[in-house]
């Protein structure tokens, strides 16, 4: 039975969506990594990414699809289109996640698309384009910094060697990590960086608050807020507590408390802690780390966001500037880790994704990603857009993370649909 992807009715091509099916392969994938808590713990290119990896790729042979995988280590899933020499709609996400992460950051996104793959081989469905999955390497980079790693490679917005040359807190390379990853998958077949992507659309939890506020099953992602992320150091020297006077002390911990005092004060949203800036110190380290020694150097993180990318850029000129000015007696470098600029996706998908709820009859509203994406470095390469489910109680980067089935299986078919109707119409005339 052939279904011609424009001519198939969007309750048909939802209807070939097994909800339960893509809830068993989550549940069976949250076991990869998971934690006494009830989350996971699946940091990039780990024994357990490396696992997930392998258990994903195990289901795609099953349904006879072709794997790919690039010098990053982006997995991709291929169900071929009607002219292979067409670029592919790529839907996907992430597998890695954060270390008390939950079950959907993700791995929501990844199988959604997954899901598609089969139920469009359920229902014999013919579309023009290719139409793959991608799983993206390392977009949280809680172990390798940045973050959306895989995707910035791919994209060109990230140098492979300077990635490659990242290290995890044990002083481990992604490089080294990597030849792990591309020893478990050798039979995998190679994917240049950068190979053209037609439309590119990525399912995800939100991650917030607001469509459960909204009591709204899909959100219909109008663009991404900026990201900024900084290491600083602070070196002093080390002495003796008992002996050493206060007046005569480079105590590194005293300067980085003060530099994160002032970063409090000086990067207040105006509107108050229910403003839109958001300043978060994750990691904060002290060496020698003795009750007994003066701390003689401090290494702490800065993730600064905000929705105006000329805001987030003052602000992080205030960062640079407060880390030099009140270091002393120590000194304070200002590493830059991470720069994602704000993105917005092109209307022709956001309303893409719009018509797609709407055809389902389903309730949606159109609304900003606070957290960043993969999709924020592929809306450089090719039309690109986001779908989100609710997160209850808008919690996410933690354990308990959580999106029903019921709304899992409704991302999953609104992506469906969107997905079918980008492999059928996508013209490169779409270019944002
Ligand atoms: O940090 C982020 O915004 C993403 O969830 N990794
Ligand atoms: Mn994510
Ligand atoms: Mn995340």
């Amino acid at each position: 039975m052939t279904a011609v992807a424009t001519a198939v009715p969007a309750e048909r091509i939802a209807a070939a969506v097994q909800g339960e099916r893509l809830w068993q392969r989550l549940m069976a994938m949250a076991r990869y990594g998971e934690t006494a808590g009830g989350g996971v713990n699946r940091q990039a290119l780990s024994p357990e990414d490396i696992a997930a990896r392998g258990q994903l790729i195990g289901w795609a042979r099953a349904r006879g699809f072709r794997v790919f995988g690039d010098a990053i280590g982006n997995l991709f899933v291929r169900r071929e289109g009607t002219d292979p020499s067409l670029p592919p709609v790529v839907s996907g996400s992430h597998l890695d996640s954060q270390p008390a992460g939950g079950r959907f950051d993700g791995a929501f996104g990844v199988l959604a698309a997954f899901e598609c793959l089969e139920a469009f081989d359920d229902l014999g469905l013919v579309h023009r384009h290719p139409i793959e999955m991608v799983a993206w390497t390392n977009e949280e980079g809680s172990r390798f910094a940045p973050g959306a790693m895989g995707s910035m490679v791919y994209s060109g917005a990230l140098p492979l060697d300077r990635a490659l040359d990242a290290t995890d807190a044990t002083g481990m390379s992604a490089r080294d990590a990597l030849a792990a990853v591309s020893a478990a998958t050798v039979d995998i077949e190679p994917r240049k960086l950068g190979t053209p992507i037609s439309a590119y659309l990525e399912a995800h939890i939100e991650q917030g608050p607001i469509l459960e506020a909204a009591g709204l099953p899909i959100g219909v992602v109008t663009g991404i807020q900026g990201a900024r992320w900084f290491e600083i150091t602070v070196e002093g020297a080390t002495a003796h507590a008992g002996t050493t006077p206060l007046a005569s002390r480079r105590d590194a911990f005293q300067a980085a408390h003060r530099i994160i005092a002032a970063l409090n004060e000086a990067l207040a949203d105006p509107a108050g802690p229910t403003g839109p800036t958001r300043l978060t110190i994750g990691r904060f380290e002290l060496e020698p780390g003795s009750v007994n020694s003066v701390p003689a150097l401090a290494r702490f993180s800065i993730d600064l966001r905000h929705p105006d990318s000329g805001q987030l850029q003052a602000l992080a000129v205030r960062v640079e500037e407060i880390a030099a000015t009140l270091a002393a007696p120590c000194t304070a470098a200002c590493k830059p880790l991470l720069t994602i600029p704000a993105r917005r996706f092109p209307d022709r998908v956001v309303d893409l994704v719009a018509g797609a709820s709407q055809s389902l009859r389903l309730a949606s509203m159109r609304l900003p990603s606070g957290a960043f994406h993969d999709a924020q470095f592929i809306a450089e390469l090719c039309p690109t857009g986001m779908i989100f489910i609710p997160s209850r109680d808008g919690l996410s980067h933690n354990e308990a993370e959580y999106s029903s089935p019921e709304e899992i299986f409704t991302g999953a078919r609104v992506l469906a649909v969107a997905l079918a109707e980008l492999a059928a119409s996508i013209e490169s005339s779409w270019k944002a």
